[in-house]
């Protein structure tokens, strides 16, 4: 099961909406085949590895996989039918898959088929190794990450409107390579208008982030040159109790906007749900982080802090209205500035 959970790994950031799957088949003793599960919306990692077999090699083996093998047609079809036709014994599963149409389902089809079913070997290596799809498939919520940048002194820039470095060269590559671990990335107006970003990864992704903008307001209108809006190079997506910038013909397929009469956060919650999106990357600024922690939506908060004072002219970061407690908390150093991951709970 460690060398299925090897597996899984290779298909970091290529699988998209998909959990990342490895799969080992054994037989008398010996590593037959290893398979995962490579794209989103291509074969899943059971049907990679019965791939490089044959009929003779898969008949009575061992089938380690580390998530429940799906039992409904999706974009590919049932791997416990193909288990089953391959004559495969024994199946040893590391996480009951948490995905409301799998769920119990294909474990249930290889035992109907005489096939011994063996679960829970490194569950929590394999719940860890998919933590945004496990958490969004047992609490129907995305998993939610406040990230900021701040100095000693608790600032975010030396003055309001001014777009400050903070925190050094590596945080930033870091921020870069982190946001590829979300499949949303969201700011608000302010952040958007303020410091022009343009919310890329610098990790080779199939599906780029999608770019959110929450602007209650609609004072995006006056700013429609940005490089989220222009740049074609990821999905951008504003939501706004503004008509006027929600009916703004766009004309770039890039770009979408979402009108909602109240609850610009709600609203957009609730799209990502429907499409399935599991994780969420709010980068700022301070007032729309606020907005997340004063309605307890946060389950991360990773803090980047750089040595520097900005002093009494600066931007406060974020303070919400309430006391919230993190536990589990990470520091790292990244040369000269720090790194603080903590959370409300655990997968
Ligand atoms: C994967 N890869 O290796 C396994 C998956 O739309 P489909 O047909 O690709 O089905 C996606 C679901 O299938 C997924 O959410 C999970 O429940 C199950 N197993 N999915 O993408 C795999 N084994
Ligand atoms: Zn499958």
């Amino acid at each position: 099961m460690q060398l299925a959970l090897q597996e899984a790994c290779k298909g970091r950031h290529q699988t998209w909406k998909n959990p990342l799957v490895g799969a080992v088949i054994v037989k008398d003793n010996h590593v037959l085949a290893t398979g995962y599960h490579h794209h989103f919306g291509e074969r899943h990692a059971e049907r990679d590895a019965i791939s490089k077999l044959t009929p003779e090699q898969l008949f009575n083996s061992t089938l380690y996989v580390t998530l429940e093998p799906c039992n409904h047609f999706g974009k590919q079809p049932p791997c416990s039918q193909l288990i089953v036709n391959k004559h495969i014994k024994r199946v040893v599963i590391a996480q009951i898959d948490p995905h409301k149409l799998v769920t119990g389902k294909g474990i249930a089809a290889l035992k109907e088929n005489g096939i011994q079913v063996a679960t829970g070997i490194l569950a929590n290596e394999a719940r860890k190794l998919n933590e945004h799809y496990t958490y969004f498939y047992e609490t129907n919520q995305p998993w939610i990450t406040v990230k900021q940048a701040i100095s000693l002194d608790h600032k975010v820039a030396v003055r309001t409107n001014q777009r400050t470095k903070i925190t050094n060269d590596l945080v930033y590559q870091k921020v870069h390579s982190e946001r590829a671990d979300y499949q949303a990335i969201v700011i608000g107006s302010s952040t958007a208008i303020i410091d022009n970003p343009s919310l890329l990864t610098n990790v080779h992704t199939d599906y780029s982030p999608i770019r959110i903008v929450l602007d209650r307001r609609g004072r995006l209108l006056k700013h429609l040159d940005l490089k989220l809006f222009t740049d074609q190079k990821a999905q951008t997506w504003i939501f706004t109790e503004n008509k006027s910038l929600s009916s703004h013909p766009f004309n770039n397929k890039f770009v979408h906007c979402f009108f909602s009469k109240n609850d610009s956060i709600g609203a957009m919650i609730n799209e990502l749900k429907n499409q399935e999106l599991q994780s969420i990357y709010v980068e700022g600024g301070p007032t729309l982080e606020k907005s997340f922690l004063d309605n307890y939506l946060v389950n991360e908060l990773i803090t980047y802090i750089a040595p520097d004072l900005l002093g009494a002219n600066g931007v406060s970061a974020v303070s919400p209205s309430s006391f919230h407690h993190f536990s589990d908390v990470k520091i790292d150093k990244l040369n000269n500035n720090v790194r603080i991951d903590e959370r409300k709970q655990n997968v």
